[in-house]
């Protein structure tokens, strides 16, 4: 039938055959039709080996033949990620950091993992490898397998080659499909994957609990889908969960506590054999490295910057002529390689810093093990950004620096001489009816704009209060650059039974800057983290402090390439609370301070020692070693 019958027709009939009024407006199923699209869409419902089907969407250019595969394995929505807009743009309706690829010939893949949003079977967060801690047949490493053994079969326009990508939860998936790989999966980029929820990344840093994550498991379990039921609004975290009056008060105050994966939480605290056997970055360790793997973090990743250094610090050495594995670090929060990365906070980089990774790197990287024929690409070992010199650098190892210890000094200075005095410390009060905020109240960790650039926010709020011991140096003398994780090495006595101590080694910038004033004086972390006392001997089994007694608390902040520039000062800051992103100790120990009644929060006399049998340092990765620590520190 030509065009112009058909529309006569529709028009006739349309004249004689009203409408009926009251037929609903809103028809079972509305097919919209999208003439100038550039790309195919199919969804699928996809059999994984136990039945169960998990929904996967497929998008590609249209005209794509022989094209790669870009698989992202998510619990954030595979229908929303791939409908961002509605558009008949493929640049539009894929996120933003698809459009390299999908303009080249790749096929993205989403696809909802077991139990959320429109995929079926049950949901476990970070559900564990079967085995000891998963009496099912599944996990996410057969549910990628069995992913990727489909797509090859069953998508007419791939090559059959295929990646896996994606950050955060979808990056912990990523790592999932290295476990027992298919062989069609030929490289991973996995961004800031969470890899120990008890160690670094999202739920505990070295024991101490991050109840701001509290939201997450409403928002993940209350529903299958993307809903957040507990009506907490815009409100001042800090006040609420002072008032709580402890992190069990907060937990039954929503009724958090009927939540499975609550439970599990507060059955957990300390690093015992459910924690160990669930971390990714022991497991993947144990194996063979087969598949090429690019591990990304941002060093300002507020989420989980321990999962990336922790799992390339367990396969590097089997990595023999640095052939398969590689390591990146951006100036980027959580995720950030994923946006527009020529900014954070107050600070500006060179250029997007995220555009820069995904096309002059990762893209090349992916071609060079999915597209027969295209050039060789040099991947870099360790390829990390120079903050403050501004330029992307790559290395062989990291860290590329050399260990130098910079000591806390008297007069609240740094050193780079061990100290001389027999005995000395500085003391202060920590008081859990007065934390320390880890930003300036009111803190609504809900606003993204506070979040998401939280770490490099200025930490001069706390550097001001008297619970807050800071040591800082003179104005450098040459530029010093940091390249690795520097290791708090703090001897610290409380006179309490338990306690937390924050470390922060941060860049102070000049007093003056009339060209970017938002900068002047700025107190940027280069790298802050926390630890729980109680663990000191052990992270099994936690023990009561001795009053009095200085410790030696060892532990790693977040990994980094920063240039602190001639004129800037160093500073450290020690602080006992880091509120409310991390519980409040009580300061009494009790055997597990999710159960904490508001009576045991007391007060303690906090010392940080700084002698010769106990003497307080950062252990910090410096390039050029002594020598350019002497330099720069003119000591
Ligand atoms: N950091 C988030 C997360 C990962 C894994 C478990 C729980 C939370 C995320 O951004 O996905």
């Amino acid at each position: 039938m030509t065009k112009t019958i058909a529309l006569s027709l529709l028009l006739a009939t349309a004249a004689t055959a009203q409408t009926p009024t009251m037929l609903p407006d809103i028809g079972p199923k509305f097919e919209a039709v999208t003439p100038a699209a550039d790309y195919i869409r199919r969804e699928v419902m996809m059999a994984m080996r136990d039945g169960v089907k998990l929904y996967t969407v497929i998008v590609m250019k249209k005209g794509t033949a022989n094209g790669p595969i870009l698989l992202t394995r998510t619990v954030y929505n595979a229908g929303k990620n791939t409908s961002r807009n509605p558009s008949q743009s493929i640049t539009e309706i894929l996120p933003v950091s698809d459009a390299e690829f999908v303009t080249d010939g790749y096929i993205r893949v989403y696809q909802d993992v077991r139990g959320r949003n429109k995929s079926e079977g049950d949901y476990v967060i970070t559900r564990p490898l079967k085995g000891p801690l998963n009496s099912t047949q599944t996990d996410h490493s057969t549910d990628a397998y069995d992913t990727i053994d489909w797509l090859v079969k069953n998508v007419p326009e791939t090559n059959g080659r295929i990646a896996i990508t994606g950050s955060s939860y979808p990056g912990f998936t990523s790592l999932m499909a290295l476990v027992d790989p298919h062989p069609a999966l030929k490289a991973a980029v996995p961004m800031s994957p969470m890899v120990d929820g008890w160690m670094g990344d999202d739920w505990f840093h070295n024991g101490a609990f991050r109840q701001t994550m509290l939201d997450y498991f409403t928002g993940q379990t209350a529903t299958k889908n993307d809903e957040d039921p507990v009506a907490m609004g815009h409100r001042d975290y800090y006040a609420e969960f002072l008032s709580a009056g402890s992190v069990g008060g907060y937990i039954a105050r929503f009724g958090l506590d009927t939540l499975p994966g609550v439970k599990k939480l507060m059955e957990h605290p300390s690093y015992d054999s459910w924690w160990q056997g669930q971390a990714l970055d022991k497991i993947l360790g144990a194996r063979p490295l087969t598949v090429p793997t690019m591990l990304v973090v941002g060093q300002w990743d507020q989420e989980d910057s321990y999962g990336a250094p922790a799992v390339y610090r367990a396969l590097e050495p089997k990595d023999t002529g640095n052939k398969l594995l590689s390591l990146v670090i951006g100036p980027w929060r959580h995720s950030g390689v994923n946006y527009v990365g020529s900014a954070l906070g107050v600070l500006k980089f060179a250029g997007d810093t995220g555009l820069q990774f995904r096309r002059d790197v990762m893209k090349p990287f992916l071609d060079s093990h999915l597209k027969p024929g295209a050039p060789a690409f040099d991947t870099p070992p360790v390829l990390t950004y120079a903050v403050n010199a501004d330029k992307w650098q790559r290395h062989d190892r990291f860290p590329a620096g050399e260990t130098v210890n910079l000591y806390l000094d008297d007069r609240f200075s740094l050193s780079l001489n061990a100290p001389a005095a027999k005995t000395a410390h500085d003391d202060y009060v920590s008081d859990p009816a007065h934390p320390v905020p880890f930003v300036p109240v009111p803190v609504n960790v809900r606003d993204r704009t506070v979040w998401g650039p939280w770490l490099v926010s200025d930490q001069r709020h706390a550097s001001v209060r008297p619970d807050v011991v800071t040591y800082v140096s003179q104005p450098l003398k040459a530029p010093l650059q940091i390249h690795g994780q520097p290791e708090a090495n703090l001897f610290a006595s409380t006179s309490g039974t338990d306690s937390d101590w924050v470390v922060k080694l941060i860049d102070v910038f000049p007093e003056e800057n009339s060209a970017q004033p938002e900068q002047a004086g700025l107190q940027l972390g280069i790298g802050m983290e926390i630890f729980r006392g109680r663990y000191v001997k052990s992270f099994e089994k936690p023990e009561p402090l001795t009053p009095g007694k200085a410790e030696r608390y060892r532990f790693l902040l977040p990994g980094v390439n920063h240039v602190i520039p001639a004129g800037h000062r160093l500073m450290v800051q020690v602080q006992s609370s880091w509120f409310p992103l991390y519980d409040r100790n009580p300061q009494k120990f009790v055997p597990n301070i999710f159960t904490a009644s508001p009576q045991d929060y007391q007060k303690a006399t906090q010392g940080v020692w700084r002698d010769t049998q106990r003497p307080s340092h950062i252990a910090i990765p410096v390039m050029g070693g002594a020598a350019a620590a002497r330099a720069a520190l003119n000591n």
